[in-house]
């Protein structure tokens, strides 16, 4: 696979190579983080990579446009298909460049957002003071109920009616939970705002019809295509017809040049790849090993943020277990499993440091494990925390993860 990178480039050879051990030795349990096909990976290194095609299809900027047009199409038309939605624009490099497209579409500079604040779960682009949308926008931010650590939509609500933001986003990047579109939309419509949903984290169990979805909803609807869709790395905005216009707009040229053709041709193949049968099983065992993950952990005295999971992963506070999340994450790393230390809600910790870490399925559903193998993790998480100080202890446990890695081989194909 990397013949000619090694004949030419043997730096970067090497870190090829040692990125792909990394990927198939541990166990990567980070939410957003998956493997995506070959055929997502050979799209993405064709030479669609070449092209300059700023513009839209039929309406480009550049001549020589006539098959990656055939390619954005596809990808437009299967993005609506799979998610049912009215408009697509497939062309957002990032989640991010599709949310800066989703607001400034229908906001100017200066107006105010309502979004779920990130200590909660929420994403630095719902309003976070240092990302964009912190600094072009009047950010506001909802939270979850102390208790049951869920969305308080009555709050939420009262907020909403209380600053009278143009917008509200829903979303998130660490709640284990569904979404109540419905009671969403409603509080939006009181206050004639927008609703955008970044469903970034949730797309693949949308596509797969084991969450509900956000689309019917929502005027505005942004993803990356590369968590649990399991695509090329980057981002979608679909929109209904009336939004869809300003949408185009704001993508190019408000925001963005030229479009990475290769990547829109690999989420055209992400995309049919999502309505096979064998997606909506995937999907489903997603789902399946996270509850029981979950299930496994409570049994062993970690408490999950909201009790558990409805979703791909599981928001564990190791504070009960005199750890902060910034261990946790090393302590695991340790043992050959990859997470990564998030706040809980109403944390006492700095963002560094954390009492929590975030677990997720997808990457290791994408290997084929299944309940099974959760319960041997969450076995290995743990003894872990309580054999913390003895390394022998913890060397048999790598050895653990190691063998559960090896047991289920990644692209054998690349050598
Ligand atoms: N960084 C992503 C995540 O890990 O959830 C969100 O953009």
């Amino acid at each position: 696979m990397y013949d000619e990178v090694r004949r030419t480039d043997p730096e970067i050879a090497a870190v090829l190579e040692a990125e792909l051990g990394r990927q198939r030795d541990q166990l990567e349990m980070i939410a957003s983080e998956n493997f995506t096909s070959r055929a997502v990976m050979e799209t993405m290194g064709s030479v669609l990579t070449n092209k300059y095609a700023e513009g839209y299809p039929g309406k480009r900027y550049y001549g020589g446009c006539v098959h990656v047009d055939e390619a954005e199409m596809l990808a437009k038309k299967r993005a609506m298909a799979l998610f049912g939605a009215e408009r697509a624009n497939v062309q957002p490099h990032s989640g991010s460049t599709a949310n800066m497209t989703a607001y400034l579409s229908v906001l100017k500079p200066g107006e105010k957002i309502l979004g779920l604040s990130l200590s909660h779960g929420g994403h630095l682009t719902h309003g976070h003071p240092v990302n964009f949308s912190g600094l072009l926008f009047e950010a506001h931010h909802y939270e979850v109920d102390e208790t049951t650590e869920t969305i308080d939509y009555d709050r939420l609500r009262e907020q909403a009616l209380a600053e009278r933001p143009r917008m509200i986003v829903g979303g998130a990047s660490a709640y284990p939970r569904f979404w109540d579109y419905e009671k969403l939309r409603s509080i939006a419509d009181e206050i004639e705002a927008v609703l955008v949903f970044d469903m970034a984290h949730i797309a693949g169990l949308v596509a797969g019809g084991v969450h509900p979805s956000p689309v019917p909803h929502c005027d505005l609807v942004t993803s990356t295509t590369h968590k649990t869709l399991r695509g090329p790395r980057g981002g979608i905005v679909l929109a209904k017809k009336s939004f869809f216009k300003n949408v185009n707009k704001m993508n190019f040229p408000g925001i963005q040049g030229g479009p990475l053709m290769h990547v829109i041709a690999a989420k055209a193949v992400c995309f049919h790849e999502c309505m096979q049968d064998s997606f909506k099983t995937y999907a489903k065992n997603m789902v399946e090993n996270a509850r029981v993950l979950g299930e496994e952990l409570v049994e062993r005295g970690f408490h999950l943020v909201s009790g558990g999971t409805d979703n791909h992963l599981v928001l564990v506070n190791v504070a009960g277990k005199g750890l902060t999340g910034k261990d946790m994450e090393h302590l695991l790393e340790h043992v050959g499993i990859t997470v990564n230390k998030n706040t809980v809600p109403f944390d006492k910790e700095s963002p560094f440091v954390t009492s929590g870490v975030r677990v997720g399925t997808p990457a290791l559903t994408s290997r084929g494990m299944g309940p099974d193998e959760m319960r041997a993790i969450a076995a290995i998480m743990d003894e872990a925390v309580r054999a913390r100080e003895d390394e022998d202890a913890l060397a048999a446990l790598r050895g653990r993860a190691a063998e559960l890695s090896a047991a289920y081989p990644l692209y054998q194909e690349l050598v």
